[in-house]
């Protein structure tokens, strides 16, 4: 594999300005005439060198002047032309097959219809071009194909036209004003219905709304339409951003290996982040669809207006993107459970990335395969860095300074260096240090100590940051640390940020009555560890009176681990932390006005496995799933009739908005799901009424969860009956397999091995992959066995899903990169199954860069 690093970045030798595509479709034999206006870039004699993956070369010209085959180089990557003017237009042509594009990168077939994606490096497997994100051209695209397969034609930009050809051909031309890189080029093409609605934007003009998809699933859009309507008010209200074309698209896919792709003006859904409806979609899935439709409408600005010089600058359209949507859905809903469950993203996914081989901080140095670099870094990390930019400048400065970045850089290929520049001239904050957040890897920790005396409470803070592959001796981070200081009797005092920049700082406050209760990182304002010995005591203060519903979660969460991590090692529960717990649960469930029952939920539910593995020196896999698994059934055994009581006052449907009913419903499911925990027979027939009885998918699937995870007696038959009931829903149907894949038990080997002989199993999906291989690599109980079975498992179809989709092979690698945390012999048995993998001389560069960073 060869490794591309920043530093080597340099302006491309050529530019292209104007791109006239012609599509003539056709499964096995696509034909694809690109018409191209080239610029050399700078005085030099370089040859022009394009990208090319993939393709059959039919034809090439200069200035309608044919090229013969000995006046080019042509590789498997490339095709060079040695000599040519400084101005002139090129014409090539090319054959593809997208019928045989298994790697869904290009253009490639899905349900029997055309569609396309060339983020990253895309749109080289569609013609040769210079396909990097700093070349930027004006294109007009025309496609051809038979009307009765592909009634729709769909591209970038502005419908232009469109007709009747011979032979039952039909076609259509499109036109994108906006000068764009390649990778935001899209092509969609077959039989698809639409709904359609339309928008009035802050300046009056009219724009049509369409999403696209196969006929079943065209009475599931409703909510993604609506959620579009909402995105784009919102980024003209808060970031004053107005959409920019006559027509918006969004078309949504069965087969797509990302969530879903902001192409100008025609957005490619993958299905699980468009459809929903009460029947098959859990309030969860409804949230997704809100957020990632948001997030794709908000790249139009951050990214696709302003869009990135590099892939090294990724995290400048998905870390900016992130925090838009994070904050949209925040403004939306519970602000407090939003920023729980982020946290808890960030903690699962990005916590471990920053420990394991393939750290690489939000602007990576260098990587092999861009893939790779679509990472829990890149977004979660870099939505953090934004936030706390907007914490250090405060909301009117931030947003100042927005409106100077997309002034001064529309329609530029940018750097995060750019952004971080305007947000410094517009807010005059000097943002020298701060800096380092985008080239250091790693969690930063922080130990907090305070002291109090004389009224006055010092407390102190350190940071530290790990050492991570390639960088050692870290300069310290400039950070905010949000501070509260609560009295005895539950007022808060002080509420402040605190600008925390040096390896150690002390920060005063003065003139306190008493001993004041310390809220430390509120909001989660840094993306850090934090090493605070607090008292249990301030912990259920803090339950009890803080008014950021972060910290109360936090604060219960801590609880809980200090009940959890010393009996790691002792395999013992401590009965005062245990029943410091339980305390806490039943004065959380007997508090008469909870303040938001979504957060209750929240709070209700144990560290997961994940983040105690996390958090802990050693993994061992088998411990932290007994010693789970003990508090969860204890506390539903001793809880029993609280868990009731809050399930009978929450079974109802006594609040009208949707909101309220979903919190009441995530609260009522928390309880469900401990009651099924006590193994009673009352409480299995509660659950199994209650999946029968559901109106919507997430009270059914709650209910189906807890039995199918649990000992209960008709398991079977239920498994049965959900696959019987929602065989014919491809989405519902991926719950289906991961909730069986995700069976906290040594059993769930086995499961796993019938499933993937499943006749609804294919590896062809990247859905049913993730459903049933990536959902069995997180089970902690299930994946790590002392037999090592389970990684051996994963390793046999990484490599048979190597052949047919790398991006998801890479992906499923992933979950062996930790080895090196875990104790003996989970250890070794993953490091096995690494070797064996890298022993395979076929792999793609995309495993092949995740295996070898593993194991060296
Ligand atoms: N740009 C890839 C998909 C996304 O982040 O929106
Ligand atoms: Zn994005």
């Amino acid at each position: 594999n060869t490794t591309i690093y920043l530093k080597e970045y340099q302006v491309p030798d050529f530019l292209i300005s104007q791109v006239d595509l012609e599509f003539v479709l056709s499964p096995d034999n696509t034909r694809v005439k690109s018409r191209l206006k080239v610029t050399r870039n700078g005085a030099h004699d370089r040859a022009l060198t394009l990208c090319g993956e993939k393709l059959t070369l039919i034809s090439v010209a200069i200035n309608d002047e044919s090229v013969a085959a000995d006046a080019y180089e042509q590789t498997d990557m490339s095709l060079k032309l040695p000599a040519v003017p400084n101005e002139f237009e090129l014409v090539i042509e090319t054959e593809i097959a997208p019928q045989q594009n298994t790697e869904l990168s290009g253009l490639y077939r899905s349900s029997g219809n055309y569609c396309t994606q060339c983020e990253a490096e895309g749109f080289r497997r569609i013609t040769y071009f210079l396909d990097r994100p700093d070349v930027l051209a004006e294109y007009r695209v025309r496609i051809v194909a038979p009307k009765a397969a592909c009634p729709v034609l769909l591209s970038n930009g502005n419908p232009v036209a469109q007709g009747d050809g011979p032979d039952g051909l039909h076609w259509a031309q499109w036109h994108d004003p906006h000068p764009k890189p390649s990778y935001l080029f899209a092509l969609v093409a077959g039989d698809l219905q639409f709904i359609e609605d339309q928008f009035t934007t802050m300046s009056g003009r009219d724009v049509a709304l369409k999403i696209y998809t196969q006929s079943a699933y065209i009475n599931k859009c409703a909510h993604a339409m609506a959620s579009l309507k909402r995105s784009m008010a919102w980024d003209e209200r808060v970031y004053g951003r107005e959409y920019d074309l006559d027509i918006y698209n969004i078309v949504a896919v069965d087969d797509f290996n990302m969530g879903a792709m902001e192409n100008k003006g025609l957005n490619v859904f993958n299905t699980k982040y468009v459809l929903a409806d009460t029947d098959t979609a859990t309030d969860a899935d409804y949230e997704a669809v809100e957020s990632v439709i948001a997030h794709e409408y908000f790249h139009n600005w951050s990214g696709n207006r302003v869009t990135c010089r590099d892939w090294f600058q990724l995290s400048l359209k998905e870390g900016f993107t992130v925090f838009r949507d994070q904050e949209y859905s925040a403004d939306l809903g519970s602000r407090a459970v939003k920023r729980i469950q982020d946290v808890q993203v960030l903690r699962a996914f990005q916590f471990k990335e920053d420990s394991g081989p393939m750290a690489h901080p939000i602007r990576p140095d260098s990587y092999q395969e861009i893939n790779n670099f679509y990472t829990a870094t890149v977004y979660q990390k870099g939505a953090e860095v934004i936030r706390m930019l907007h914490r250090l400048l405060g909301a009117d400065a931030f947003r100042r300074g927005t409106d100077l970045y997309f002034a001064d850089f529309d329609g530029q290929a940018v750097t995060t260096e750019d952004f971080v520049h305007a947000l410094e001239r517009a807010s005059g904050v000097d943002l020298t240090q701060f800096r380092r957040w985008y080239s250091q890897a790693g969690t930063p920790i922080i130990k907090v100590e305070q002291h109090f005396g004389d009224g006055v409470l010092t407390l102190s803070l350190q940071q530290s940051c790990p050492d991570t592959p390639g960088q050692t001796d870290k300069l310290p981070f400039h950070m905010p640390i949000e501070v509260a200081l609560f009295s005895p009797d539950g007022k808060k005092l002080v509420a402040q940020t605190l600008s925390f920049n040096q390896a150690e700082q002390q920060f005063r406050f003065d003139n306190l009555a008493c001993k004041p209760v310390v809220s430390v990182l509120r909001y989660f304002s840094a993306p850090v560890k934090l090493e605070y010995k607090q008292s249990n005591a301030d912990r259920l203060h803090l339950i009890k009176y803080e008014d950021d519903g972060f910290v109360r979660w936090e604060s219960m969460q801590q609880l809980c681990l200090a009940m959890i991590q010393p009996a790691l090692t002792t395999g013992e529960l401590d009965p005062r932390a245990y029943q410091r717990v339980r305390d806490a649960f039943e004065a959380l469930m007997t508090d008469p006005n909870p303040s938001d029952k979504a957060v209750l939920a929240e709070m209700l539910t144990l560290p997961p496995a994940a983040y105690i593995a996390e958090l802990a020196s050693r993994v061992d896999p088998a411990a932290i799933s007994a010693v789970r698994d003990r508090c969860i059934e204890r506390l539903a055994k001793d809880l029993e009739k609280y868990f009731h009581a809050l399930y009978a006052d929450n079974n109802t449907a006594l609040d009208t908005d949707a909101q309220s009913l979903a919190a009441r419903r995530m609260l009522k499911n928390r309880a469900l799901f401990y009651l099924v925990e006590t193994g009673q027979t009352a409480y299995y027939a509660l659950a199994s009424h209650q999946y029968h009885a559901a109106s919507n998918m997430t009270d059914r699937l709650a209910a189906f969860t807890a039995l199918v995870q649990s000992h209960y007696p008709d398991r079977d038959a239920l498994i049965s009956d959900f696959y019987e009931t929602w065989q014919h829903e491809p989405l519902v149907l991926d719950k289906w397999f991961a909730i069986q894949a995700m069976r906290p038990s040594s059993e769930a080997l086995r499961e796993v091995e019938d499933l993937l002989h499943h006749s609804d199993f294919t590896l062809t999906n990247p859905n049913r992959v993730r459903s049933v291989l990536g959902a069995f690599s997180g089970n902690l109980a299930g994946f790590h066995r002392l037999d090592g079975k389970g990684y051996a498992l994963l390793v046999d179809y990484v490599i048979k899903l190597d052949q047919i989709n790398p991006q998801i092979a890479a992906r499923l690698v992933s979950s062996l990169n930790s080895w090196r945390r875990f104790t003996e012999p989970y250890a070794s048995r993953m490091r096995t199954e690494l070797a064996r993998l890298n022993m395979v001389s076929q792999l793609s560069s995309d495993v092949r860069e995740v295996v070898s960073k593993a194991l060296s």
